[in-house]
C-alpha cells in the first residue's frame, strides 16, 4: 500500500450558526490529531461574522492537513423558506444545494475515508451519501435525550396514524401529554417539545424533524456531544436499539471542548473586549462572578432586558453579562442597552459588572476561577464546555431544543432549571426571581459537589485514553480496513 492510499481523508459538511460549527470543527480536530487529512466544505455565503472568523482561525491553524472547498450556495426564492430565521434559511438553501456535491467530492484528490455532515441535512444528502464508496456519519448537535425524541417522533406518528400511509401528518397532533421514550425512565412532557414543533401551521422546523425522523436508521454512524456519565441511561437506550429498531451507533464522543484556534484575539470582534474581560476577571475573588450569555444567536427580548439588570443587581454577586440584541451579530449596532435600560440603572450595571454585546471566549471565561456559575440559555455546545469547566449552571430555555437539553441538565444533577419560567421568548421573569435563583445556584454546595465530580468525569472522557479518543482510534482503524 503507498503512503497517500493509507492517508486517512474525512470530508465534513457543517451547516449554520456557531451551535452547528463548533462541534464539527472540534470533532475535526479530534481526527486532526490522529493525523488525518480533513476536507472542510464550507457552505457560501457564511451566515455570522463569527462563523467566518472561526473558519479562517481553523484553516490556518491546519495549513498542511486541511483544506477548505467552498460550496456556492443557489439562489432561492424567499418564499420557499417558510421561517424567517437566517439560520434556518441557511439550512434550507444548503439542503437545496447538496446536488452540487457530487462534483465537489469527486474532484478531491485523496479519495475519502468517510464523510461527515450535519443532521439538518440528512433527509436532502441520503440520495447523494448512498452513492459514496465510503462510510457516512452524521453529527447530531444537540443532547442524546434530543436525538431520542427526534428519532422517535416518526414511531410516534405512525401510531396515531396506522393506516395511512402518510407518516408525516402535520401539524403534530399525536404529541400527548407527554412523549415516552422506550428506554428512558423520564418522559418528555409536552410543554419541553420545541414550540415550532406544536405549532399549529406548518413550518420548516417542523418538516425536517418530521423528514428527517424515520431517516436516523440511515447513516453508518451518528456522533452526539456528549459522555457515559452525563448521559449514561439515553446513550445505552439508543445503541441497544431501545429507542427506534436499527439506529447505527451513536458514538458519545463529547465533550467536545474549545480548541487553541477558537481563541478570540484580544483586539478581535467589537469592543475588543477580551483583554479587558480577562483582566477584570483577575481582579474577583474566586467563584464570585456570574456569567451570563444566552448563546450566539439569541436575540435577547428588549421588554427582558430590565428584569435581568435588575435581577443581577439584586443578586449580589459582581457579573460578566452578554447581552446579543441581534440574532445576526453582522446587524449588531452601537449602543442599544442603556436606551433600554436608562441611564441610572446602566451606571448601577456599570459599577458591578461588565456588559459586552462582542463574541466572547466562552471556554477561556468559564474556566477562569472567578466565574462561579453560569446563566446560560441550555445551548447544548455551553452546558458541555461548562460541565468540563465544572462550574454550575442556571437554564434559561429561549426556544428549540432547549428544554430537553435543560431536562438533561436537571436529570444529571449538574444545574438548576426554574420550570415555572416557560420559555424566554413567551415569558417575562421578574428581577426578583432571577435573583433568588442566582443565588440558589451560586449557594449550593450539593449542587458544587456534583458539578465537580461530572468535571472529573468529562476531563476523563475526552482525556487521553478516554471515551472520546477511543471512539477516533476505532474508527479510523476501521476506515485503513476499508482501502
Ligand atoms: N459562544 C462563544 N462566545 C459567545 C457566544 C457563544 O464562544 O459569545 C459559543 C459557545 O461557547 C458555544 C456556541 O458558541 O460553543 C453556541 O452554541 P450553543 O449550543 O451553546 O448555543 P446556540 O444557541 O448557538 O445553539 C443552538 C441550540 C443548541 C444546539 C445548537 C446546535 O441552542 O442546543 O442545538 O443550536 O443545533
Amino acid at each position: 500500500m503507498s503512503s497517500s492510499e493509507s492517508v486517512v481523508h474525512v470530508a465534513f459538511l457543517p451547516s449554520a450558526g456557531m451551535g452547528h460549527l463548533n462541534p464539527f470543527l472540534r470533532i475535526a480536530t479530534l481526527f486532526l490529531r490522529h493525523g488525518c487529512k480533513v476536507t472542510l466544505i464550507i457552505p457560501k455565503p457564511v451566515v455570522s461574522l463569527a462563523e467566518s472568523n472561526l473558519i479562517s482561525r481553523f484553516c490556518s491553524s491546519f495549513p498542511h492537513q486541511v483544506t477548505q472547498v467552498d460550496l456556492n450556495l443557489v439562489t432561492l426564492d424567499p418564499t420557499t423558506h417558510n421561517t424567517k430565521d437566517p439560520f434556518f434559511i441557511q439550512f434550507n438553501t444548503i439542503r437545496h444545494s447538496v446536488h452540487l456535491l457530487p462534483s465537489i467530492l469527486s474532484s478531491l484528490s485523496t479519495p475519502l475515508s468517510a464523510f461527515i455532515y450535519d443532521v439538518s441535512l440528512l433527509s436532502a444528502l441520503l440520495p447523494i451519501t448512498e452513492k459514496l464508496s465510503c462510510p457516512s456519519y452524521m453529527v447530531f448537535t444537540s443532547a442524546a435525550r434530543m436525538l431520542c425524541f427526534f428519532a422517535h417522533l416518526h414511531v410516534l406518528a405512525a401510531a396515531a396514524n396506522p393506516c395511512e400511509e402518510d407518516t408525516h401528518p402535520l401539524p403534530c397532533s399525536f404529541i400527548g401529554d407527554e412523549v415516552k421514550i422506550p428506554g428512558l425512565a423520564s418522559p418528555i412532557p409536552r410543554s419541553s417539545v420545541p414550540p415550532l414543533i406544536l405549532q399549529p401551521s406548518r413550518n420548516f422546523f417542523q418538516s425536517l424533524a418530521m423528514e428527517g425522523s424515520d431517516k436516523f436508521t440511515k447513516p453508518d454512524g451518528i456522533f452526539v456531544n456528549t459522555f457515559e456519565e452525563f448521559e449514561g441511561e439515553t446513550l445505552r437506550a439508543l445503541n441497544e436499539g431501545k429507542v427506534v429498531k436499527g439506529l447505527p451507533p451513536v458514538y458519545g464522543v463529547g465533550p467536545l471542548i474549545a480548541c487553541e484556534f477558537e481563541k478570540v484575539d484580544q483586539e478581535q470582534g467589537q469592543e475588543g473586549c477580551m483583554g479587558s474581560i480577562w483582566e477584570w476577571l483577575d481582579g474577583k475573588s474566586e467563584g464570585s462572578v456570574v456569567y451570563v450569555c444566552l448563546g450566539n444567536r439569541t436575540e435577547t427580548r428588549r421588554e427582558q432586558i430590565k428584569d435581568m439588570a435588575l435581577g443581577l443587581l439584586e443578586s449580589g454577586y459582581s457579573f460578566l453579562w452578554v447581552v446579543k440584541l441581534k440574532m445576526v451579530d453582522k446587524e449588531e449596532e452601537e449602543g442599544g442597552l442603556e436606551d433600554v435600560l436608562g441611564s441610572e440603572l446602566m451606571n448601577k450595571v456599570k459599577e458591578k459588572g461588565v456588559v459586552v454585546k462582542g463574541f466572547v471566549d466562552q471556554m477561556g471565561i468559564l474556566g477562569h476561577p472567578a466565574v462561579g456559575g453560569f446563566v446560560n440559555h441550555g445551548g447544548w455546545n455551553s452546558i458541555v464546555e461548562t460541565v468540563r469547566q465544572g462550574v454550575p449552571i442556571l437554564t434559561w430555555p429561549q426556544h428549540g431544543d432547549q428544554k430537553i437539553t435543560s431536562e438533561a441538565v436537571r436529570l444529571s444533577g449538574v444545574g438548576v432549571w426554574p420550570q415555572e419560567w416557560g420559555w424566554g421568548t413567551q415569558e417575562l421573569v421578574k428581577g426578583k426571581e432571577i435573583a433568588d435563583r442566582i443565588k440558589e445556584m451560586m449557594g449550593n454546595k450539593s449542587l458544587r459537589v456534583k458539578v465537580e465530580e461530572m468535571k472529573e468525569a468529562a476531563r476523563r472522557a475526552a482525556g487521553v485514553g478516554g471515551s472520546s479518543e477511543a471512539i477516533i482510534q476505532r474508527l479510523i482503524k476501521e476506515w485503513k480496513n476499508n482501502v
